[in-house]
């Protein structure tokens, strides 16, 4: 993931370049990555004092003017942050013994708080993920439905940024990295889509991708977007997001309810190219035909009815032990 490495100064924190642009930084004791971000072409990291002196020369001369070009327009894009926003993840997981360690050993290191809401497992899923990840925070849901995991995870989640994923191997990791970046710009939400330059998937089956196809067409019908894909269960939020779309799904509708939510909400909406591989081992929990015609209904209702708060499916229980980066 990092290509290159650059400016080494024993007092000073070291910076990594990452293929996108990213800034790493690594404390001078090496014991973890702490991530910093270009923001434009700017990179802010005023801790490190290697910045070569022609450049020096040159902001000395272009700050007052960029100063005064702020002050006369209009923010485009919000204000950087001066601290690094931090990432949970949730992974809605239910009998995925034999697919949870690859998952939870591909992700990244600048994650803050891995969060697994069990939906009753007896195959071991959680002793597994306890083994290869002993920080992992455990919520146990005990109402069935991905839906109601996701909401369980959301409530849960102290990261400012929320990214969800799958616990069956289906999606890589490594991606939650492109996914915080569209957050770092602005946008309140991040869907995966599988169908744009760079996405991909072999997992689904024809009736599915028809399914799929014609779900997404009433949608942007409904909704006015022109998104690519809808059914997808790879997507980052900000954390202040989630409260106004009130989510109520239980089931695999979830996905379209955070989406026609946040369309009705006027949430700023972005996609970026994600690639799904078939689940590595076991069997898959849905159903076409029944979860198709509960995401119509979503679609449909939340298009006419007026939106209702959703109740907390139950009182899940909590295993929370010390956040990921204290204990890296
Ligand atoms: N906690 C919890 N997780 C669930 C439940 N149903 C599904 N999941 C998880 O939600 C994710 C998506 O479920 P899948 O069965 O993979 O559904 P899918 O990806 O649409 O189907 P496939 O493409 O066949 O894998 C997986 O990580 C599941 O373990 C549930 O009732 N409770
Ligand atoms: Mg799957």
């Amino acid at each position: 993931m990092l290509d290159s490495q650059a400016h080494v100064n024993n007092n000073a924190p070291q910076k990594y370049y990452s293929g996108d642009g990213t800034v790493f930084l690594a404390p001078p004791d090496g014991t973890t990555n702490v991530r910093t971000r270009h923001w434009g072409s700017t990179v802010l990291d005023s801790s490190c004092s290697d910045v070569p002196s022609s450049r020096e020369s040159l902001m000395i001369i272009t700050r007052p003017i960029e100063a005064i070009i702020r002050r006369v327009s209009p923010p485009q894009s919000p204000a950087p942050e001066l601290t690094q926003p931090t990432v949970s993840v949730i992974i809605p997981a239910k009998n995925e013994a034999r697919n949870i360690g690859w998952v939870l050993e591909r992700i990244p290191s600048f994650v803050d708080e891995v969060i697994i809401v069990d939906g009753l497992s007896n195959d071991g899923t959680l002793e597994i993920a306890k083994m290869i990840s002993p920080d992992v925070v455990v919520v146990h849901e005990m109402q069935p439905g991905k839906g109601a995991a996701v909401r369980a995870g959301f409530r849960e989640a102290r990261g400012d940024y929320v990214v969800m994923l799958d616990a069956d191997g289906s999606m890589d990791p490594a991606e939650i990295e492109r996914f915080v970046a569209r957050l770092d710009e602005g946008y309140d939400l991040v869907k995966g889509s599988r169908f744009i330059d760079g996405g991909g998937t072999t997992d689904m089956t024809l009736v599915r991708k028809i399914g799929n196809g014609a779900l997404l067409m009433l949608s942007n019908l409904l909704y006015g977007g022109r998104f690519s894909e809808l059914c997808y269960g790879y997507m980052a939020l900000r954390r202040s997001a989630i409260p106004e779309l009130r989510l109520s799904a239980v089931g695999f509708e979830i996905e379209t309810q955070i989406v026609t939510r946040a369309m009705r909400s006027n949430l700023r909406v972005t996609e970026v190219a994600s690639r799904e591989s078939e689940r590595m081992h076991g069997d898959s929990n849905l159903n076409a035909v029944r979860d198709g015609l509960r995401i119509l209904r979503t679609l449909i209702n939340d298009r006419v009815l007026p939106i209702r708060d959703g109740e907390p499916s139950s009182r899940p229980q909590v295993d929370r032990t010390e956040q990921r980066r204290e204990a890296t």
